[in-house]
């Protein structure tokens, strides 16, 4: 099939399912010997199953494999999981930690090169190329978003504009300055700038932007909408986690529909996150991410925690890749208000369904033993307006669209323009203060 799209690597994005098969079949099993000769905890686990690795003998056996789980990198902490000496790594990244689980992640040479491949697929697939200005802004450090970006960026042979998260004004001064055709950063920041270019008058055709590779959190279809009109642009989708290296675990194409898993890295399975038993393909369940190819820190069976469905289908972009659909928030992200499961993700399709911009906060709480929702949501300048009237019938609409999604009744509370605190890079969602 001749690509639609330009591709970074053709010849592996678009290869024959069954060569794909083969080199997964290969590298598992090399795979399975390189944490079996050099990860102790791992080799533990697997001798704790009966297994050695002459048990796995192509994908097929990749089910009978031990997972693994933050749990485990948690007792290994900060590097016991590697597999190689730290004399041989020329990279660590990490997770900022702030919910007191920090991971840490290892590269060799190697492992950084292949990462950056898979970051370039990414940019090659929204269209881009050398002529491209690349804006980094995503934060440079122990994040993996800032300088896997870049280095995706530089292998394109983007301009790349290390700029990192933060500091709108010299954010937009940059990218009138230099002319920047793509932007890479959190979903939550592009809006922000769009809403920060619209308070300056700005309008997309002042702008040179043309697209932006927009990753590390969950945003919505109805989120895309938005940051495209605002900023005159297409808006494409990255998957990764620090455990596996980083963004590009999965990028999506011209399609906007899905993202592609890089299969030749990365294998992915979908379990059922009580159980742990593999569903068929297509169910909705946890992923769970076999790393085929990193030499330093290569995890059997991740269990990412991210609730998602795989898809096999023919894709328009000529790629021949697997696909995931948008991450529908992380198994420890649910939320469980008066026994019913809540993602903010439901949230943020109601509010943006009516006419809200994605500014909101999620307050649980716990009184007399009941828990509490309350939803502070940003209106808009438009709405904005003192007469309480039309806030309240705003309110009791947002309150029944809220009920018919969530079945659960909340209280919506309608706030300035502006006055929830925006975020550089992840946006915080949640405030959960119940003691559980
Ligand atoms: O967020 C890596 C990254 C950087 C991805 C830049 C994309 C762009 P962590 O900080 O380890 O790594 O967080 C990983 O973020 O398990 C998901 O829950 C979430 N996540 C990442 N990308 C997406 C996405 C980076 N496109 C965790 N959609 C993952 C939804 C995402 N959630």
């Amino acid at each position: 099939m001749i690509p639609m799209d330009r591709c970074y690597q053709p010849e592996v994005e678009c290869a024959p399912r069954e060569q794909i098969r083969a080199w997964q079949d290969e590298r598992l099993v090399k795979q399975v010997q390189n944490v079996w000769d050099n990860v102790p905890h791992y080799r533990k686990k697997m001798e704790e199953k009966g297994l050695t690795p002459a048990d796995i003998r192509s994908v097929d056996d990749l089910y009978k494999l031990p997972f693994v789980t933050k749990a485990d990198l948690r007792d290994t902490y900060p590097n016991g999981m590697a597999a190689r000496p730290m004399k041989d790594c020329v990279r660590v990244h990490a997770t900022s930690g702030t919910t007191g689980k920090r991971v840490m992640g290892f590269y060799t040479q190697h492992d950084m090169d292949l990462w950056e491949d898979c970051v370039a697929r990414a940019i090659v697939a929204t269209g881009a190329d050398s002529e491209d200005i690349c804006q980094v802004g995503y934060g440079y450090g122990m994040f993996t978003g800032g300088l896997g970006l870049d280095g995706g960026s530089r292998k394109v042979g983007c301009l790349t504009v290390p700029i990192s998260s933060g500091n709108t004004d010299r954010q937009i001064t940059f990218m009138q300055d230099l002319g920047t055709t793509l932007l890479c950063c959190t979903p939550s920041y592009a809006a922000y700038l769009g809403e920060s270019m619209k308070e300056m008058g700005l309008t997309p055709d002042q702008i040179p932007l043309k697209r932006a590779i927009l990753g590390a959190e969950a945003w919505s279809e109805e989120m895309r909408r938005d940051i495209e009109k605002t900023l005159g642009i297409k808006a494409y989708d990255i998957y990764g986690l620090t455990e596996l290296s980083g963004p590009g675990v999965a990028y999506e194409c011209s399609a906007q529909d899905g993202m592609h898993i890089n299969e030749d890295h990365f294998l992915a399975e979908i379990i059922d996150p009580d159980t742990g038993e593999v569903l068929p393909e297509g169910s909705k369940g946890e992923l769970v991410f076999t790393s085929l190819t990193r030499e330093a820190f290569p995890l059997l069976r991740y269990r990412t925690r991210d609730i998602c469905q795989l898809r096999r289908e023919k894709c328009s972009c000529g790629r021949t890749f697997l696909k995931m659909c948008k991450p529908m928030g992380r198994s420890d992200d649910m939320l469980i208000i008066r026994g019913v499961n809540v993602f903010p993700s439901q949230v943020e399709t109601v509010l943006l369904n009516q006419g809200y911009p994605a500014n909101y906060q999620i307050i649980v709480d716990r009184v007399k033993n009941t828990d509490t929702l309350d939803i502070q949501v940003e209106m808009t300048p438009e709405m904005f307006t003192d007469n309480l009237g039309e806030i309240s019938r705003r309110q009791k609409e947002l309150v029944e669209g809220l009920r018919s999604m969530l079945g659960l009744s909340a209280k919506v509370t309608l706030v300035a323009p502006k006055s929830i605190v925006r975020s550089e890079g992840k946006a915080v969602r949640v405030i959960d203060k119940r003691k559980l």
